[in-house]
């Protein structure tokens, strides 16, 4: 989930696609906003900030999986230490993965990691820092939409695979939506290969709660910061002192989701167009999704998968499941 959107970068398609989607969701009854625009520059720092929050549990119990539980993780690509290529869809900084890849060039395994990522900073800069700290490893970075660019990433070896994709970021789509990624991931993949995915759990309904509103208000700054990112590129005049934050997470569904709410009647402009909101009106602006083992199991299944581990933190509040493509 690392979006650079700086202006400057950003392409005039790009920038066309944004104000569309924009002006598509604001003109919906009830209103919406795709989170995946709340990653711009301001909002990976934010995102950065959240990770760091003592509330926000999700970094720190997959931290804890990939710094002890390596050797677990890697017994079912034992097969593959002749050869394997190691694919990570939305890489980041790589913070969780070094620890496995550490390990893998610790015991031997002939691999290459493919670092995806949509920010050819953030491609760039794993490129030129990770092989400082992991010396030895082969790195093809791939900058790029998740799967355009797993096809190139599959495309240029025959060898098997491993898919990481970490974070609960997929816990930011809808389930529907979710088991349409897994089976898109499927397709994309040969019988054997093996996919390493986290999900967030669902847990007592409180600490969830308080993981999406934390104490400093750094998620309110993160969601808040899609309006700026609209004033800032799509010219609009939001007023953001005039929205809160507002997250609720149900129990039954394990939906947590996020909206921005209107604290007066008002009008705001982007571009040419007005936008009239109501006093308490809400945008629906993220869903953070969460599962039971069974669920997660299910999706598996549901997808062309076999589960082969599943590996918790010592809370037992999140996971990191390995599956292999049938
Ligand atoms: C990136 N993703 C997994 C985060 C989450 O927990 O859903 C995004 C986030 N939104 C608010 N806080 C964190």
């Amino acid at each position: 989930m690392n979006e650079t959107s700086d202006p400057i970068s950003l392409s005039a398609k790009a920038l066309r696609e944004f104000r569309d989607d924009v002006l598509a969701g604001l003109k919906k009854e009830p209103k919406e906003l795709q989170s995946k625009y709340l990653y711009d520059a301001e909002g990976d720092e934010l995102f950065r900030q959240i990770m760091r929050a003592p509330e926000y549990y999700l970094t720190d119990c997959e931290m804890e999986i990939f710094k002890e539980q390596c050797a677990d993780m890697a017994a079912p690509l034992n097969d593959f230490r002749d050869g394997l290529d190691v694919i990570e869809l939305g890489a980041g900084d790589a913070a969780k993965s070094y620890y496995l890849l550490q390990y893998l060039i610790s015991q031997g395994f002939n691999f290459t990691y493919y670092p995806i990522d949509i920010s050819a900073n953030i491609i760039n800069i794993l490129k030129d820092q990770l092989p400082e700290r992991l010396p030895g490893i082969k790195i093809q970075g791939i900058q790029g939409d998740y799967f355009q660019a797993l096809k190139k990433a599959v495309a240029t070896s025959s060898r098997p695979k491993l898919v990481m994709f970490l974070g609960g970021n997929i816990g930011n789509m809808p389930p529907e939506e979710a088991l349409e990624f897994c089976i898109e991931l499927r397709r994309n993949l040969s019988p054997g290969d093996r996919v390493l995915m986290g999900f967030d759990l669902k847990k007592d309904p409180w600490l969830i709660f308080n993981a999406y509103n934390d104490h400093g208000g750094i998620t309110e700054k993160f969601n808040l910061n899609l309006l700026s990112r609209i004033n800032r590129e799509l010219g609009a005049n939001f007023d953001t002192s005039l929205f809160h934050h507002y997250e609720n997470y149900d129990p039954e569904t394990g939906a947590c989701k996020s909206y921005l709410i209107s604290k007066a009647n008002q009008v705001v402009t982007i571009g040419a167009q007005q936008i009239s909101f109501r006093e308490h009106e809400h945008i629906f602006t993220e869903t953070s999704q969460k599962y039971t083992s069974e669920q997660i199991g299910a999706f598996a299944s549901g997808s062309g998968f076999e589960s082969l581990l599943k590996l918790t933190d010592s809370k037992d509040w999140f996971t990191d499941v390995i599956w292999r493509a049938v």
